[in-house]
């Protein structure tokens, strides 16, 4: 299908590169992760802001000249993690903005990425995330789970991103503590803010749901955490503010 169009012949490049057990070998060095969930389980809404350069719906959003610049931007803002699109040929990121970003801040950070393979696991925990998206949609059978335990395991906290009812029950099922549910369809690219509203009620209580997508003011912030997300995901709107810093303080005000 098409979501993962390009992603595994890149990934193929970058382990004939460095091959796992070399990452692996990196990987002993690297900082013990940051926990997001205490944070995230606090009162009141929490916000992931996204550096995100472009996207396949909308095209170039924003020339980000200075990733780390921008994440700092989102902290000082009152951000409770930080979220960097790593894919490049239709987001234009890169673990070099990861590592950018994680230098920068002191707040968790996600890589933002269709991860598919232990591999990227590993490239996240290198190149300093502190958590991992996993799209329950391009993760058939036992691959979820199998991604979920490594990450676990490594000290990743996985986010695990649901869109349909039937999505969303298997990251249940699979036991993921952190739940996002995307407004934006991947395949057509419609947004609909609704879906989260409707997909909530079925994620069991003590799991933190995060609501991806869609964001272009502080009214949808509000409707997303009245609805029942604990956190709420923002992108675009975000790197085309013109003052980042303020846009995060008026989303958890
Ligand atoms: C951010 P927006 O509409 O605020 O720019 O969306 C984020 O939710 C979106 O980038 C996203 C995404 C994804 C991107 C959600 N899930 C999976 C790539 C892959």
């Amino acid at each position: 299908d098409g979501i993962l169009d390009g992603v595994l012949e890149d990934l193929a490049q970058r382990q004939s590169e460095v091959p796992l057990r070399e990452l692996q070998a990196r990987a002993a060095d690297i900082p013990p992760t940051m926990d997001p969930l205490p944070k995230f389980r606090e009162p009141g809404v929490s916000i992931i802001a996204e550096v995100k350069r472009k996207s396949p719906s909308k095209g170039a959003l924003a020339d980000i000249t200075d990733p780390a610049g921008l994440a700092s931007e989102y902290a000082l803002g009152g951000a409770s993690a930080i979220s960097v699109l790593t894919e490049q040929r239709r987001f234009g990121g890169s673990l070099a903005d990861l590592a950018a970003v994680r230098k920068a801040v002191d707040i968790p950070v996600l890589r933002k990425d269709f991860i598919v393979t232990p591999y990227q696991l590993w490239e996240a925990r290198v190149w300093g995330a502190d958590l991992a998206l996993l799209m329950v949609v391009s993760l058939p059978g036992g691959q979820l789970r199998d991604l979920l335990g490594l990450a676990t395991e490594i000290g990743l906290t996985a986010l695990v991103e649901a869109h349909t009812e039937d999505e969303l029950s298997r990251a249940v099922d699979a036991g993921a503590e952190l739940i996002g549910v995307n407004a934006r369809d991947l395949t057509t690219l419609n947004v609909d803010r609704t879906v989260l509203k409707r997909l909530v009620p079925q994620i069991p209580e003590g799991r933190v749901r995060v609501a991806e997508s869609g964001v272009s003011g502080p009214a949808d912030v509000a409707d997303y955490h009245q609805w029942g997300a604990d956190v709420v995901l923002v992108g675009e709107a975000l790197v085309r503010s013109g003052d980042p810093r303020s846009s995060v303080g008026e989303f958890i005000r």
